[in-house]
């Protein structure tokens, strides 16, 4: 029986990670911080068999003995602090976490497997985001690295410590370039869920309008659950690289309510809609849109969940949940 260890193992990708792994019969170590996290009840309740290891990204004696006390086959870095937007009002604390916390979890599993660097096979969650003021379109794993917010910057710092542990010390560290990826798992925070949730919210006579910022932004939107499937792979090559993971398609946010309205019968979501100065960024990442040739080639990925797919499931996942009372 292989074994995985997770960070991140509470966000949206932990949980279909480990649901993946699970399936394919991992014994599954994630990664949990805080001493009364309130996430540790969902995971226990949905994924039981996650044994849960104590740590954080910051402290990096707590990644060496959940190392220690997990001893993996692989180890999956997911943990960051994820939310652009929130990365301006917390750039240091966002790039401890999002940017050092990677040196950290390379240098634990360093220190962990000594002289047998071949032990552990390593992913880091890179994204799309680093490519920022786009240079070139689409985007591959060649294209100039612009990131346009702190969340980018700490991303470019990891991304490029995981190549260099690689070619430093033969490491099997991967990077992986995730372009956005949704699910009904996604935080609220985030446009897509934002979006999906009060229009179920709508539909349900529980709201009467959402505040959003530039829904003109263009996003290449693929399903979680078939991104974590490529991380996966990537760990199974004989050699670890980089590689862009994508969809190949661009949409802007106002393309998504129009979908995500229509799936509960209102055609005039324009009324519905305000734009509020507090949700534009100070730099914004206007069009991104991958190239996962490479992915597809080398790996034999294959998104499966198309957009107008993924907004729907997203809706009726909200509408759902909305008459269940369980949000
Ligand atoms: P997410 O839902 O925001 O989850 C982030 C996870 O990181 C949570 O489990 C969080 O734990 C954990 N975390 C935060 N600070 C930590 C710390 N100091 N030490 C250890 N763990 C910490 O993010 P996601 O969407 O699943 O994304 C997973 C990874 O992929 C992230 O690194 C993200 O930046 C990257 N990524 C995401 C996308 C996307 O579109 N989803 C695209 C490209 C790259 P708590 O529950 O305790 O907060
Ligand atoms: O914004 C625009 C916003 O916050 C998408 C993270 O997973 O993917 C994610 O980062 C777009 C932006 O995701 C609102 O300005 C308009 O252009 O859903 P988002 P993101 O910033 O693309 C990358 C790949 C990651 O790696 C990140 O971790 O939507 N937008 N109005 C809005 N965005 C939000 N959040 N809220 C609004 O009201």
């Amino acid at each position: 029986m292989k074994r995985a260890l997770i960070t991140g193992v509470t966000g949206q990708d932990g949980y279909y990670l480990s649901k993946l792994l699970l399936s394919k019969g991992y014994d599954v170590f994630g990664l949990v911080r805080g001493q009364n996290n309130p996430k540790i009840e969902f995971l226990r309740r949905e994924l039981p068999e996650v044994k849960i290891l104590t740590g954080d990204l910051m402290d990096t004696s707590s990644l060496v003995r959940a190392l220690n006390a997990s001893d993996p086959d692989e180890f999956y870095n997911l943990g960051a602090i994820s939310f652009v937007a929130y990365s301006w009002e917390n750039a240091s604390l966002t790039s401890d976490v999002t940017g050092k916390g990677v040196l950290n979890a390379l240098e634990a599993t360093r220190i962990h497997v000594g002289d047998d660097i071949a032990k552990v096979r390593f992913y880091q969650a890179s994204s799309s985001e680093m490519f920022g003021k786009v240079q070139h379109v689409p985007q591959s794993e060649t294209t100039l690295l612009w990131p346009r917010s702190p969340y980018g910057v700490a991303k470019v710092f990891g991304h490029y410590m995981t190549i260099n542990y690689r070619e430093s010390y033969g490491m099997h560290a991967s990077s992986g370039i995730l372009f956005n990826h949704e699910s009904p798992m996604r935080g609220p925070e985030f446009v897509t869920r934002k979006i999906s949730l009060a229009v179920a919210r709508i539909a349900a006579g529980l709201q009467d309008k959402i505040s959003l910022g530039n829904i003109e932004a263009k996003r290449d939107w693929g399903f979680a659950g078939d991104y974590v499937d490529a991380m996966w792979r990537m760990l199974q090559q004989d050699e670890a690289d980089d590689y862009v993971v994508s969809t190949n398609e661009t949409h802007s946010v106002r393309e998504f309510l129009e979908i995500a309205f229509d799936r509960v019968g209102i055609s005039d979501w324009e009324s519905y809609v305000y734009q509020d100065p507090q949700f534009f960024r100070p730099a914004e990442v206007d069009l991104l849109i991958g190239d996962a040739t490479k992915a597809k080639r080398q790996l034999g990925w294959e998104p499966k969940v198309d957009f107008p797919t993924l907004v729907t499931l997203m809706v009726d996942a909200d509408v759902e949940r909305v008459r269940n009372k369980s949000v």
